[in-house]
């Protein structure tokens, strides 16, 4: 029998597997990385981060990925975001992972990741089982206390796929992730919610198309930025920008819009590769165009940040 592959980008690893890799890392480089645990998923497990900063007082950057379980790519390109921040010899990048201080969660929805692996590939929701039905989980995603639950774009109904929970932040692992932002919000300038799929950048606002925030146009210019980089690349992604609810659907309770709310003013979702043909399903061979797109895409997006 083959003995399973160590830990790489050539296929999606599981969460012991990101866990263990995590590990290593923090021993390899200890003098910039630190670990850290936002809490705990509804199931017990820790909900962990990493710290990379070269020096303090950086402006800090979040990001937040597989907060839906089955959007895989979003952790597989996490975790090669953290090895290229640390090992990358490219000037460009160099200048500002070390000039930024990141704090990366590879899988925030820890207990519906696990579920996706062993149970069911396309689960979205937490597991947290509810009081009113036998079906289990809300959305994450529609679970911050942002205009929760209004204008549509998330469900009442338990068994939908955008529940909003009972409550905004009835979910332990939203409810962790809010105080742990909350907790260091005056360090941070951008917030990233990797997401899968569509190739989009998507801004505030998520629960209406029919306003939009006082520094749309920067937002709007820098997301020009991340678009242009990924077109300049050899692998032929375009990805489009805009608002939310404006380009792709209403949603409230989203991490982007609640984290804007707390004034973190560069705040985005990144709906990573396809554009529909594998969807979810994204076969590993695209990990790595999907990685590099996404670091040279967040590059140019803090560059053109740095000129606001
Ligand atoms: N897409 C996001 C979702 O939660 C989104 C899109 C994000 C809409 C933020 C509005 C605000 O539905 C996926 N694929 O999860
Ligand atoms: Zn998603």
């Amino acid at each position: 029998t083959k003995s399973s592959p160590i830990f790489g980008w050539t296929r999606y690893n599981n969460l012991a597997e990101i866990e263990n890799w995590l590990d290593e890392i923090l021993s390899a480089y200890p003098n910039v990385t630190e670990s850290f645990v936002i809490g705990e998923s509804y199931e017990g497990r820790k909900i962990r981060g990493v710290r990379i900063s070269y020096k303090s007082g950086n402006p800090g950057v979040f990001i937040e990925s597989n907060i839906h379980a089955r959007e895989w790519i979003t952790s597989a390109t996490a975790t090669w975001l953290i090895n290229e921040l640390l090992s990358s010899g490219d000037d460009l990048v160099r200048g500002l992972t070390e000039s930024h201080d990141w704090y990366i969660v590879p899988v925030l929805n820890v207990d519906g990741f696990v579920y996706s692996h062993q149970k069911d590939r396309l689960w979205r929701k937490t597991r947290q089982p509810s009081n009113i039905s036998s079906c289990i989980g809300a959305d994450p995603n529609r679970n911050y206390d942002a205009h929760w639950l209004e204008n549509g774009g998330a469900s009442t109904n338990p068994c939908a796929e955008d529940y909003a929970g009972p409550h905004a932040f009835s979910e332990p692992e939203i409810k962790a992730m809010s105080e742990y932002v909350c907790g260091i919000r005056d360090k941070l300038n951008v917030m990233l919610a990797f997401h899968s799929y569509g190739q989009l950048l998507l801004s505030p606002y998520g629960h209406t198309k029919f306003e939009f925030p006082y520094n749309y146009d920067d937002l709007m210019q820098v997301a020009k930025a991340f678009g242009d980089a990924i077109e300049g690349l050899p692998y032929g992604a375009v990805y489009k920008y805009g608002s939310a609810a404006g380009i792709l659907y209403p949603a409230s309770g989203a991490t982007n819009d609640w984290a804007f709310s707390q004034d973190i003013k560069i705040s985005y979702t990144i709906e990573f590769r396809d554009t529909g043909n594998f969807g979810f399903v994204l076969p590993p061979a695209y990990i790595l165009p999907n990685a590099e797109e996404a670091l040279v895409g967040i590059i140019a997006l803090l560059a053109e940040a740095k000129k606001l």
